[in-house]
């Protein structure tokens, strides 16, 4: 459903950027790198009611896609900010449709729309979720858990997520890293909910080995070839009975319309920032309820801000599997809001408060602060 009742217009003032180094507990392995410290940069739409916040969920190097932390924050302050400073008056539905002469940079433009959305929210004491279209209170929590140091050490480490309980799990895998990985936890923990990332690690070639996860009954394989192998995709799916998800390849409700017609996927991982936003994120969950296939919310390691976001997106109807919305410490100890979002009964919750629904710390805030820009009308 598209949006039941539209926000009304904000006020711009300006934005404020900050690009913060938040440390995460531990080191994050996936088969394209790791990280020891989220470099990620949130926004402040500046208005004359209060104002709201945004993150640009890029990642400090063009490794998962295109797009990187600096390249973000220069398209952001010397196109998109000023794009939308110059309109003035905006409605968070706008904010899309300003920014689509300019090509790309998907996770810029979701950012300022989630600032430009929150305080329009805010200001009429909406909730994100309400607004949406949310049907949940609580949504189901799995946890993406990275690349570890053998097999050995990723047992412990799901058994760890169990034992906090998280009701599905995710490994990373790349070559020489997917069978015996899948093997050890399939051993170790039996028919637990089970789902597979191979961020992009493998081609066609690989079909072999590809298939032999069939027998681990997983969930879903996600993103085994590269971003722009739809027919490859499509070719891989019909030579394995564990259903292909894409992650990496859907930009856009085109590209995740251009994948069903293909048949390259049969689930949909639904990323806001990837897509542009949590407008064009909904718009991929309706299609996609339209065409009965499952969708689940991803992540990018949010800080507080984008998990508060989605959580509220992953509460629509059509998520029907459970997505990468984990609690706050499970990547960081501490976080950028006043209350991180925690895992009960392998859920977490809502936010029903207006906008994102979440406040935030302003001391953490400055002390993960390594750069600040403010530009304004
Ligand atoms: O492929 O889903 C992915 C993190 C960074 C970049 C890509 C991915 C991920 C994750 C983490 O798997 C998901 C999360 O934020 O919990
Ligand atoms: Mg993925």
């Amino acid at each position: 459903m598209p949006i039941a009742s539209p926000a009304a217009p904000v006020t711009l003032e300006g934005f404020e950027f900050r690009v913060l180094h938040v440390p995460l507990v531990a080191p994050f392995t996936t088969s394209f790198g790791t990280e020891s410290v989220r470099e990620v940069i949130v926004v402040r739409a500046l208005t004359s009611d209060g104002g709201g916040w945004g993150e640009i969920v890029t990642q400090a190097d063009p490794l998962y896609s295109s797009e990187y932390t600096q390249g973000a924050w220069d398209v952001a302050l010397r196109f998109f900010g000023p794009a939308l400073l110059d309109r003035g008056s905006v409605a968070p539905e706008e904010v899309a449709t300003i920014l689509e002469p300019f090509k790309g940079h998907r996770m810029a433009k979701a950012g300022l729309e989630l600032a430009v959305l929150d305080a329009a929210l805010r200001a009429q004491g909406r909730p994100l979720g309400e607004y949406l279209g949310a049907v949940r209170d609580r949504v189901p929590s799995g946890v993406s858990v990275g690349i570890q140091r053998d097999p050995a050490a990723l047992v412990e480490n799901v058994g760890g997520y169990l034992d906090e309980g998280y009701v599905r799990i995710k490994i990373k895998i790349k070559p020489g890293r997917d069978v015996g990985d899948t093997a050890a936890v399939r051993d170790a923990f039996g028919a637990i909910p089970l789902q597979v990332d191979a961020n992009s690690a493998y081609t066609l070639a690989d079909v072999d080995t590809l298939a032999e996860l069939d027998r681990f009954d997983l969930l879903l394989i996600e993103q085994p070839l590269q971003e722009d192998d739809l027919v490859d995709h499509a070719t891989l799916a019909t030579r394995l009975t564990t259903p292909v998800c894409l992650d990496e390849s859907i930009t856009s409700a085109k590209a995740a319309t251009d994948a069903l017609a293909l048949g390259a996927a049969s689930v949909i991982n639904i990323k806001a920032g990837r897509v542009g936003g949590y407008l064009e994120a909904l718009a991929i969950h309706d299609l996609c309820r339209d065409a009965g296939i499952p969708v689940w919310c991803g992540g990018m390691l949010e800080t507080g801000i984008g998990r508060a976001a989605n959580a509220a997106l992953a509460a629509l109807p059509g998520f029907t599997l459970p997505g990468d919305v984990s609690a706050s410490d499970r990547f960081y100890l501490r976080d950028i809001v006043t209350e991180p979002a925690v895992l009960e009964d392998g859920h977490v919750r809502v936010p029903t408060g207006p906008g994102l629904g979440v406040d935030i710390d302003p001391v953490a805030l400055e002390d993960f602060t390594v750069a600040r820009d403010v530009i304004r009308r």
